[in-house]
């Protein structure tokens, strides 16, 4: 068994970027610019902002975080993406999500101009993606299909089993591994909450993609011996022993399903730190002006 170690990865790709910021940097270049905008002041939403910050600052992006409390109306926070989409400076910008009941993410999602929307969320870059077209890749789709692609995981041909629909990680990764293109060419099983047998669809994965959200969900007994394990689950479990009170677990029970797996991913430190990195690369991306001109 080996473990996709999504941390050292992570480190690895922001070390090349930081390189090509260096070089942008030496000819006189615009230095990528990152925007990202927090609303209220959930935890767990603060931290991922902060990380996504911190990494910009690795890098030597330029980063603008804009904090506006709970209370902000859906119309100024649609001003505000107005405003993103227009500078001339802001190469790509995120909403961190979730957002207020009052807002509408939907709404929010389809303000933001797809030549900046560095999350992958707009319906254009979806669309995009599922067509093979370029594109802004989703942050955690486009962090898994980079760490398959550099540990060398053959996805051709193999049977991938993606556990959970969501718009930003099962669905578009179960268009990534059936794409054909590098990373693709998966035969490709989407399970969800109406699923009629999980575990005997699981039970037959060469690669399971794990996005559900319940904490230990994926158990040993449902997995195949060899299979690829990937687990984008990050729960806070309460655990006294802690300085925080919580602890980090995946939607894999990784203990005993490790012991089948021939690589998995751990949590924390494997999609997690993968997700942020894929943001940097499609802002990266934007600063080059590769996809909309
Ligand atoms: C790690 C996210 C659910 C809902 C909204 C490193 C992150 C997480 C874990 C991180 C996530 C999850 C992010 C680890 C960003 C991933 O070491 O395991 C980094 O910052 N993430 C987000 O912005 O919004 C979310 C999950």
């Amino acid at each position: 068994m080996e473990i996709l170690n999504g941390k050292k990865l992570s480190q690895d790709i922001k070390a090349e970027i930081a390189e090509e910021v260096k070089l942008i940097k030496q000819k006189g270049g615009k230095i990528p610019h990152l925007a990202a905008v927090l609303i209220g002041n959930n935890p767990a939403s603060e931290s991922y902002v902060r990380s996504k910050v911190r990494s910009c600052d690795f890098v030597g992006f330029e980063s603008t975080l804009i904090r506006k409390d709970d209370s902000i109306t859906e119309e100024e926070l649609l001003e505000i993406i107005h405003e993103l989409n227009t500078s001339d400076d802001v190469d790509g910008f995120i909403v961190q999500l979730p957002l207020p009941k009052h807002i509408d993410e939907v709404k929010v999602t389809l303000a933001i101009d797809p030549k900046k929307d560095v999350d992958g969320f707009h319906p254009v870059n979806f669309g995009r993606m599922a067509q093979g077209l370029d594109c802004y890749l989703p942050a955690t789709p486009f962090g898994i299909i980079q760490m398959i692609e550099r540990y060398g995981i053959e996805t051709s041909g193999k049977h991938a089993v993606v556990v959970g629909r969501s718009n930003i990680v099962g669905t578009p990764m179960s268009i990534l591994l059936s794409r054909k293109a590098k990373s693709g060419n998966a035969t490709v099983t989407l399970t969800h909450s109406r699923t009629k047998d999980l575990a005997a669809e699981v039970s037959r994965a060469d690669i399971v993609i794990a996005a559900i959200g319940i904490p230990n969900f994926i158990s040993a007994d449902m997995v195949k011996e060899g299979a690829v394990i990937i687990d984008v689950g990050i729960n806070r479990v309460e655990d006294e022993s802690r300085k925080k009170g919580y602890r980090l677990v995946g939607d894999v029970d990784f203990d005993s399903v490790s012991e089948k797996a021939s690589y998995i991913t751990p949590v924390p430190g494997g999609v997690g730190p993968m997700t942020v990195t894929s943001l940097l690369m499609n802002t990266l991306k934007s600063s080059r002006k590769e996809i909309y001109g």
